[in-house]
C-alpha cells in the first residue's frame, strides 16, 4: 500500500545543517543532543486546560509500538494536528524529548480519518471512568455516584443528557465509574502517560478495557508546581491497556475542578469536545466594531465564548460551526447563503427540525463566512446562559484564522461585555467591508427571521495599498534621496473620499522634508508624493528601511522599501605596468610586452571601461591582444602588445602605452627601453 506523506510544516535550524547543532535554548542545558534522526508513528495530541480555563497549551507525545516519546516543536507547533495521525518526524533527540523540525502526515490516515480521528463521533459512546487518588493525598471529597451522576444521569445535567441534546440524539454516553484506587504513587503534571499506565493497571482486574472509547481519568490536582483543571486527547487514537492496545480518547479531569455537580458536567463536556476533535470557542475583538477589514486577526480571547462549553465554565451547546463539522447537523439544518440573499427562519438550536444554521458568505470572492445560530431558553442547558443572546442571531466567524475552534462575534460593540453579542430585532448590519447586510427581523419563542442582502453598488471598504519605491536604491552617507509613495484607496467606487493620514517611516538618525499630515483620497482613487530623506554622514553602510504608514479610522497600513548605503565611490590611479621594462632586440624582429591593469577605486564606483593607446614616437607597427577592458573596482586584466622592429632600426627606443577612460581622459601611462642591436 502506498503512503501519500504531506509535509505541514518545516521549521528548520537557522544556522546549522544536518550535523547535530544546539539552539542557544538547549546549549544552556547539559542535555546530549543527537544529529537529526526520523521517526514514525503515531501522533498523541493532548489540549491542557488551566484551572479557571484562561490559558491553554498544546502537548505532543509519539506513539511507537510501546513506545511513548514527549515531542516539542522548534518554533510554533504546526497547526491542524490531531491524535491518531501517523506522523513521520524529523528532528533531534535530548534525553527528555523529540525536538522536531518538520512533520510529515500519512495523508491516507488523515483522509481516512477526516478532521475526525480515528474515533466516532455518532452512536452510543463506551466511556470508562477511573477514580484515581494519590498516596500521601487526602483523597478528593468528589464520590464515584456523584461522577456516575455527572456523566450518565439521565435525569440531571449529565455528559450524556448533554450530548445527547446537542446532537440531537446522534450520539450519547454510557459506561462505568470505577474506583477510588490509590496509585503507586503521586504523580505530576507533565506526567499525564506514566499516570494513564498506572490509572489503567489499577483498574485492570474490575474492567476489560476493550469494552471502551473514551477513557477518562478523574484524579487529585498534581503537585510539583504545575496547574491544570484538565487536558484532553485531541481526538482518538491508540492507547496501550493490560487487556491489549484499544483505539480511544483520554481525559485527564482534576477532581477540585469538579467541585459541584454543574461544574463537573462543564468541565466534562469540554474535555469530551475536545476528545471529539474541538478546540476551543474563542471570542474575536474588533473594538468598536464587530468586524473589521477581511484577513484582520483582531483580539482572541482563548475561552471567551460563554455560550459553549468549549469556551469558558458554562453549560451551552457546542456552536454551530463545531456541530456541523462533526456531523451533528442535519444536511438540511445548515443553509448556505453565497452571493444570493433572502429572508430565512432559523428554529432554536433545542428544537426538533428546522434550519440551525445559516452559513453565509461574507461578500465575494472570499473564503470568509458568518455562523448564524438561534438560542432560547429551553431545556437544561440552554437555560443556564446569560439572557441577551434569547432574543436575537448568535453569530460566528470562520476564516482562516479559526482552524478548529470557533470565533464568536459582538454585534453590541458598544458594550465592552460579551455577555450580550447577539444582533438585535429591528436592527440591521451593514458590513463596511463587503455587500452583506444582516438585518434582524423579529425573534419568537419558535422562530428567528433574518434577512440577509448583498447589496447592489455598495460602498465597500478596503484596506488601502502603499507602494513605496526609492528612485535610488543605493545611495552614499550624507545624500538626499527621493522615494515615491503612492498611496492607492481600494474602496468602492460606491464610497465617498477618504482622510487618510500620512506618518513617515524613517531610520533612527535620519530625516526628512515634512510630509503632509493627510490627503484625502476619493474611492478606488489614488495620490503619489515624494518624501526626501536626508541620510547622515555618518551612516554606516548596510540596509535602511524608510516609507510610509498610512492611517484611517485607526486602521495602518504601512509601506516601505529598503534602502542600500554604500560607502561613497573614490576613484584612484590604475595600476599600469609592461613587462619587460627593458628588451634587447634585432632589427626586424617582433617583441612582445605583457601588459598588466588593474582598477584602484573603491568598492562602491561603478565598473571602468579603459581604452589602450599607444603613445610611443617610434611609429613601429603594434598589435594586440586586446583594444581595451571593462573592470570592477579592484579588477584586474594582462593582455599582450606586441611591436614589429623595423629591418633598418638601430641604437635605444622608448615606447609607450596609455589608459584612457571615458569623460576623465589618460589615467594612467607607461614606458619601456628597445636597444636595437645587430
Ligand atoms: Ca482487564
Ligand atoms: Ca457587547
Ligand atoms: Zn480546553
Amino acid at each position: 500500500m502506498s503512503r501519500t506523506w504531506n509535509m505541514v510544516a518545516a521549521v528548520w535550524f537557522a544556522a546549522c545543517g544536518i550535523q547535530g547543532c544546539v539552539s542557544s535554548e538547549e546549549a544552556q542545558t547539559p542535555e546530549q543532543v543527537s544529529r537529526e534522526e526520523a521517526w514514525e508513528g503515531e501522533l498523541e495530541v493532548r489540549v491542557v486546560d488551566a484551572p479557571s480555563l484562561d490559558a491553554s497549551h498544546e502537548e505532543y507525545v509519539l506513539v511507537t509500538g510501546r513506545e511513548r516519546h514527549p515531542v516539542v516543536f522548534k518554533g510554533d507547533a504546526p497547526k491542524g494536528l490531531r491524535s491518531g495521525l501517523h506522523v513521520k518526524l524529523r528532528g533531534q533527540k535530548t534525553a527528555r524529548q523529540l525536538v522536531a523540525q518538520s512533520v510529515e502526515v500519512d495523508t491516507r490516515t488523515r483522509s481516512a480519518s477526516s478532521t475526525l480521528g480515528t474515533c466516532g463521533v455518532t452512536g452510543v459512546q463506551r466511556s470508562l471512568v477511573i477514580m484515581a487518588a494519590f498516596p500521601g493525598m487526602a483523597t478528593p471529597s468528589n464520590t464515584p455516584q456523584g461522577m456516575e451522576e455527572a456523566f450518565f444521569s439521565t435525569t440531571r445535567r449529565s455528559l450524556a443528557g448533554y450530548w445527547s441534546e446537542v446532537s440531537e440524539g446522534r450520539t450519547t454516553t454510557t459506561g462505568d465509574v470505577v474506583g477510588w484506587y490509590t496509585l503507586d504513587r503521586a504523580y505530576a503534571c507533565e506526567e499525564s502517560d506514566a499516570m494513564r499506565t498506572a490509572a489503567l493497571q489499577a483498574a485492570d482486574a474490575d474492567v476489560d478495557f476493550t469494552q471502551y472509547d473514551r477513557i477518562f481519568i478523574v484524579h487529585p490536582r498534581p503537585q510539583a508546581g504545575c496547574y491544570y483543571g484538565g487536558l484532553a486527547t485531541l481526538s482518538c487514537g491508540q492507547v496501550a491497556t493490560p487487556d491489549g492496545t484499544v483505539t480511544a480518547s483520554t481525559a485527564w479531569l482534576v477532581a477540585q475542578s469538579m467541585n459541584t455537580h454543574d461544574s463537573a458536567v462543564q468541565l466534562i463536556t469540554h474535555e469530551a469536545g475536545h476528545n471529539l476533535s474541538l478546540n476551543h470557542s474563542q471570542t474575536r475583538d474588533f473594538g468598536a466594531e464587530p468586524l473589521s477589514l477581511l484577513n484582520l486577526a483582531g483580539t482572541l480571547d482563548e475561552y471567551g465564548d460563554v455560550f459553549s462549553t468549549m469556551g469558558r465554565w458554562n453549560l451551552g451547546h457546542y456552536a454551530v460551526p463545531h456541530k456541523a463539522r462533526i456531523g451533528w447537523l442535519a444536511p438540511s439544518s445548515v443553509v448556505q447563503v453565497d452571493g444570493v440573499g433572502g429572508t430565512f427562519t432559523l428554529a432554536p438550536v433545542v428544537a426538533s427540525g428546522g434550519v440551525k444554521a445559516l452559513k453565509v458568505r461574507r461578500g465575494q470572492g472570499n473564503d470568509a463566512w458568518l455562523w448564524l445560530e438561534y438560542r432560547q431558553q429551553v431545556g437544561s442547558y440552554e437555560s443556564t446562559l446569560p439572557s441577551q443572546v434569547f432574543g436575537g442571531a448568535l453569530i460566528h466567524y470562520e476564516d482562516a484564522d479559526t482552524r478548529d475552534g470557533t470565533h464568536l462575534l459582538d454585534f453590541t460593540p458598544g458594550t465592552a461585555s460579551w455577555s450580550d453579542p447577539a444582533l438585535l430585532p429591528g436592527t440591521t448590519w451593514e458590513d463596511p467591508y463587503s455587500n452583506l447586510s444582516v438585518t434582524v427581523v423579529s425573534a419568537t419563542s419558535t422562530a428567528l427571521t433574518v434577512t440577509l442582502q448583498y447589496r447592489q453598488a455598495a460602498c465597500i471598504r478596503a484596506a488601502p495599498e502603499v507602494e513605496v519605491t526609492p528612485f535610488e536604491p543605493t545611495v552614499w552617507p550624507g545624500s538626499r534621496p527621493e522615494v515615491e509613495l503612492l498611496i492607492i484607496n481600494r474602496d468602492s467606487v460606491g464610497c465617498t473620499p477618504s482622510v487618510f493620514q500620512l506618518a513617515a517611516i524613517l531610520p533612527p538618525g535620519w530625516s526628512s522634508d515634512p510630509l503632509p499630515a493627510q490627503r484625502t483620497i476619493a474611492a478606488s482613487g489614488s495620490t503619489s508624493l515624494t518624501l526626501q530623506l536626508y541620510t547622515p554622514y555618518a551612516a554606516a553602510p548596510g540596509t535602511y528601511t524608510t516609507g510610509v504608514d498610512v492611517t484611517r479610522n485607526g486602521h495602518t497600513v504601512r509601506g516601505t522599501a529598503a534602502q542600500e548605503v554604500v560607502e561613497r565611490c573614490i576613484s584612484a590611479t590604475p595600476t599600469l605596468t609592461l613587462s619587460p621594462t627593458a628588451v634587447t632586440a634585432a632589427p626586424g624582429t617582433d617583441v612582445t610586452w605583457t601588459v598588466y591593469v588593474q582598477n584602484h577605486d573603491s568598492a562602491s564606483c561603478n565598473w571602468v571601461w579603459y581604452d589602450f593607446w599607444n603613445n610611443d614616437t617610434t611609429g613601429w607597427d603594434t598589435s594586440w591582444s586586446d583594444w581595451g577592458v571593462n573592470l570592477p573596482p579592484g579588477g584586474d586584466f594582462t593582455f599582450t602588445m606586441t611591436k614589429a622592429i623595423p629591418a633598418n632600426a638601430q641604437g635605444t627606443h622608448t615606447v609607450g602605452l596609455e589608459l584612457f577612460q571615458d569623460e576623465v581622459g589618460i589615467v594612467a601611462s607607461t614606458t619601456a627601453t628597445v636597444h636595437v642591436v645587430e
